[in-house]
């Protein structure tokens, strides 16, 4: 059987997370969490270390202090990888990715190295938007998109499952990414290295609880870094046509 870790990276969740994990636990009994908490001063890690003592299929990963959710995540790859899991997964402590929607990303179609829960793909959505909020995230995947030239629709997507042999394929050291770019940064070189990336529809709910740890300072990392990745690219393609005429 495939064993399946789902790594939530929280900071001040004390009120999410317990949500998030009762609903995993409830909608896919055979798959483990581990929380990544970086020391969050609201008390998520004690929370989470309680719950951790009273059923083995949770654990928790502290980090000395807020280190950003691309560190968290590898962190909590690392973690999953060590201990051989086969499918590690990305999600929110903060509602917005649904438990029932777990199923449908990890029974993603076909053979994938990387199966995203898409909002922008037919029968997404995203519940509890603003126009700017949506307008945001569709203009930033269609410059990704355009930029990188790669075929996905929701690159920043946050919920996503990884098939540990394309993570184990990655020089996870060199990702120095943090929020959206983190996303966008793990699809392109899953794709790069010849992996397989597939979207299925999910169903994004805006968090009720908590605040969003998103700032410009993440939307200027990803429109910075996706413009500059996007140049390299465009100069080899240059260099490598010239190169083909002499
Ligand atoms: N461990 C850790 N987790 C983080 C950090 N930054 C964000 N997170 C978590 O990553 C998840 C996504 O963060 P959010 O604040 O919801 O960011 P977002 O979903 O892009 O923004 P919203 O749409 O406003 O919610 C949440 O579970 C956060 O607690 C961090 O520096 N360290
Ligand atoms: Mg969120």
């Amino acid at each position: 059987m495939v064993s399946t870790l789902v790594i939530i990276p929280t900071y001040n969740e004390r009120e999410s997370l317990p949500h998030q994990v009762d609903g995993v636990r409830e909608q896919a009994a055979e798959v483990d969490i581990l929380v990544v908490d970086d020391a969050s001063p609201d008390g998520t890690g004690e929370w989470a270390d309680a719950r951790a003592a009273r059923d083995p299929q949770v654990h928790v990963l502290h980090r000395m202090g807020k280190q950003g959710l691309g560190a968290a995540y590898r962190a909590g790859f690392a973690w999953g990888l060590e201990r051989g899991y086969d499918v590690l997964v990305e999600m929110d402590a903060d509602g917005s990715h649904r438990a029932e929607d777990l199923a449908r990303v990890l029974d993603a179609p076909g053979e994938w190295d990387l199966a995203i829960g898409s909002r922008w793909v037919p029968g997404g959505a995203v519940e509890n938007w603003p126009a700017h909020r949506r307008l945001l995230s569709i203009g930033a995947n269609t410059y990704v998109r355009w930029m990188l030239a790669i075929p996905v629709r929701d690159a920043t997507a946050g919920f996503r499952a990884y098939r540990a042999s394309a993570l184990r394929g990655l020089e996870m050291e060199a990702v120095e990414s943090q929020g959206y770019c983190f996303q966008v940064d793990m699809a392109w070189r899953v794709l790069s290295n010849g992996g397989t990336v597939v979207e299925v529809p999910i169903v994004f709910v805006e968090r009720e609880h908590g605040t969003s740890k998103m700032s410009g300072e993440i939307i200027r990392e990803a429109l910075v870094k996706v413009t500059a990745w996007g140049m390299k690219e465009r100069a080899a393609q240059v260099r490598r046509a010239f190169s083909r005429r002499r």
